[in-house]
């Protein structure tokens, strides 16, 4: 018999992984949860689906969050709250300006929060927020954290109660991310966010392949329904123009348990299973994580508490010997 090599399953697997993420089909898109050319209605009417604030503008062809000018910060928020279980929002987006290398910033991010334009230090909206941000940091503040280049893109799962730390990029609640050149490119520059079945996916599209590149992949997310779609960016010092092209919502159709329907879904508060590094993690199809090894150091405890038990036991048995030979002898 001939026995495939296992580059074919290689290929077979990325396939089914490439094959999965919906291929912009109109079908499942979500109109009144998508920003599109040429905006019209944006912001202008009671029954409009986005409003705008702060340095926010609309333009035919793009919506400018902040124009290459130091402090500025602009948002784009959908009115109508979201209330799909399994989603997939694909964002264009272009980030350029006259700064050189480095001498740029802030960057842009993607909201799925409870409140809607909110002013404020993370990247132009309120920090403390309930809800899922992606970051699409430009500027690197953390001149310790050289282990990773910029611009760097990164996801945060946030229940009120944790504050974004701009000094180290939000290192420490980020929950998976990774570099991508997306300034200042000729071509397009994409970014798609599925939701689904706990599992969070982030992929980038910036080196004009039209393809998906995988950029964060983690399971046991928890994210109510209801909440809202936005953008927001922000400059400081330094400063580039944030644009959104179009930010599109696509339906999955996916199938849940009679008891997931049953679920009041707006009521779920937002969460990580694992919230520490789940990068270095496998995840299984569960949603949960596997335990890491055992490292170095903690076998050593382990071994050392077997040695003490053995003293111990060793001790406490030969004083229990040394008894019985006494009391026995006094019976002679
Ligand atoms: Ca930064």
């Amino acid at each position: 018999t001939v026995t495939p090599h296992p580059f074919v399953f290689l290929v077979f697997e990325l396939c089914l992984v490439c094959c999965d993420i919906t291929d912009g089909n109109a079908e499942h898109l979500k109109r009144e949860h998508s920003l599109m050319k040429p905006y019209q209605g944006v912001g202008s009417s009671p029954t409009s689906q986005w409003d705008f604030s702060g340095s926010t503008l609309v333009t035919s062809s793009y919506v400018r969050l902040t124009p290459d000018e130091r402090s500025k910060q602009g948002s784009i928020w959908n009115t109508v709250p979201c209330y799909l279980k399994d989603w997939e929002m694909h964002v264009q987006f272009k980030v350029h300006g006259s700064g050189k290398k480095n001498l740029h910033g802030d960057g842009i991010a993607i909201w799925y929060t409870k409140d809607r334009l909110h002013p404020g230090p993370v990247f132009g909206n309120q920090d403390q927020f309930f809800g899922l941000a992606i970051f699409l940091d430009t500027f690197r503040n953390d001149l310790h954290g050289m282990d990773r280049s910029f611009p760097y893109i990164s996801a945060m799962v946030n229940n009120g109660s944790v504050s974004y730390d701009h000094g180290k990029d939000g290192r420490s609640s980020e929950l998976g991310g990774c570099s991508a050149e997306i300034r200042n490119r000729e071509h397009d520059t994409y970014l798609a966010i599925r939701y689904s079945k706990g599992r969070l996916t982030v992929m980038v599209d910036v080196e004009d392949k039209n393809e998906w590149k995988e950029c964060i992949d983690i399971g046991g997310v928890r994210l109510p329904t209801g909440y809202f779609f936005g953008a927001s960016a922000a400059t400081g010092d330094l400063s580039d123009n944030h644009d959104i092209i179009s930010m599109k919502l696509y339906q999955l159709m996916v199938e849940h348990t009679l008891e997931e329907e049953n679920l009041d879904w707006t009521k779920i508060e937002p969460s990580v299973s694992l919230l520490k590094s789940p990068k270095d993690n496998i995840d299984d199809p569960t949603g949960n994580f596997r335990g890491t090894p055992l490292t170095g150091w903690k076998v050593f405890l382990l071994l050392l508490c077997a040695l003490l038990g053995i003293v111990v036991c060793a001790v406490v048995g030969a004083v229990v010997f040394q008894k019985r030979q006494e009391r026995n002898k006094r019976f002679y």
